[in-house]
């Protein structure tokens, strides 16, 4: 019997440009910053899972610098010397060591599920509960962009790869600007595809109040998190006013407060994010109170590099929640990749990679020649 204890756990931090800059409410990223973890465990399987955020601490706090002193620091100390068939305990572990840092323990959580499948000879899915689909439609996501380069760029997604859907972020600007911006791109082209907004609750209530009801109109089909996270009242009120689907993301990092917001009758549906909600087995438990509470689960990305967004797929192969299809384009808005295969992108979707493990594997030299010095 091979032996799955973990041997070590290692980090580096990764830096990989961008094919354009993605402009964020509050900032504009040019480069993905990734905390590529390892675990090795004592037959000399390796497993290998990322930490990583929306372009910098804005999003949620922490930052691959934050990541690499917990992973390095607290998590891994945990790690060394359990088996990695432990997953569960050792996670449950980690929460008496470190309180959320949900990121963090993301990476490790997905490098324990590489490491453990792969040693069973297995995909990740199948420690999920095995394969409910095995493709998935992928909404391509604009950043802040002027009208005619929103356009361009929208043209030119679906022409080379089907993409029926784009989400737009808001919140940088004047929102009466920024709502002419976006209601005169839905009507140049919601016709053929599904607009979608992201504000990144930047918006109080009166503002949301007074501009959403013009985008519903515009045709703009889904409203993601316009309101501040722990105004549930709002976002209720928003779900009640207006026809157009409301998704909570920044609402929802752990099951309690997706328990609440089903309660609430806050949402339509939830992002849900593998690395938000600090990995494979805590995801699980959003999806099944999601499922129970009657809302879908969108397949959304935190900008994940090709481990990352492997992680999520796998994740959505085995989950049935995950219904309202997913954001996860993260590494083709990378300009370059760090594992030997290519995730093949086509009308509109993309296949959930098969093999052992995360179902890609990783190509060390590139990861050398990204990791920062
Ligand atoms: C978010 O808030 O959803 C995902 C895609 C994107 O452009 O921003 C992220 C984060
Ligand atoms: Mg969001």
């Amino acid at each position: 019997m091979s032996d799955l204890t973990i041997r070590s756990v290692e980090s580096r931090i990764i830096d990989v440009p961008l094919i354009r800059p993605h402009g964020f409410a509050t900032t504009t990223s040019t480069e993905q910053h990734i905390l590529l973890v390892s675990v090795q465990l004592e037959n000399g399987v390796m497993g290998y899972g990322e930490g990583v955020v929306p372009g910098g601490p804005w999003w949620g706090g922490e930052s691959v610098e934050t990541m690499k002193a917990i992973v390095d620091g607290y998590l891994a100390p945990v790690m060394v010397g359990r088996k990695v068939s432990e997953l569960a305990g050792i996670m449950a572990d980690l929460e008496r060591v470190v309180a959320r840092a949900r990121y963090s323990k993301a990476a490790v959580d997905v490098a324990m599920h590489d490491a453990w499948a792969r040693a069973l000879n297995i995909p990740v899915r199948d420690l999920l509960g095995g394969t409910v689909r095995d493709k998935v439609d992928v909404t391509w996501a604009l950043g802040v962009l002027p009208l005619n380069v929103a356009v361009a760029e929208i043209e030119e997604r679906i022409e080379e790869f089907g993409n029926r859907s784009f989400k737009l972020k808001m919140g940088a600007g004047d929102p009466a600007e920024d709502t002419r911006r976006v209601a005169e791109l839905t009507r140049e082209v919601g016709d053929r595809v599904s607009i979608r907004i992201d504000i990144n609750a930047r918006w109080d209530r009166r503002t949301a109040l007074q501009y959403l009801p013009k985008l519903a109109e515009a045709g703009v089909e889904l409203f993601e998190q316009p309101t501040p996270a722990d105004d549930l009242e709002t976002l209720r009120e928003i779900t009640r006013r207006t026809n157009v689907s409301v998704m909570a993301d920044e609402s929802v990092w752990t099951p309690a407060e997706a328990l609440a917001v089903v309660k609430a009758q806050a949402a339509d549906v939830i992002a849900l994010k593998t690395t938000k909600h600090g990995g494979l087995l805590e995801s699980k438990k959003i999806a099944a109170i999601a499922e129970a509470g009657g809302l879908a689960c969108h397949g959304a990305t935190s900008l994940e590099g090709p481990i990352g967004t492997a992680a999520s797929l796998q994740f959505a192969a085995a989950t049935k929640a995950i219904s309202y299809g997913t954001e996860l384009f993260g590494p083709q808005l990378l300009k370059d990749t760090y594992i030997v295969q290519d995730f093949e992108y086509k009308d509109g979707q993309v296949t959930i990679p098969e093999g052992p493990g995360l179902g890609v594997d990783i190509d060390l030299d590139k990861v050398n020649f990204y990791t920062r010095q």
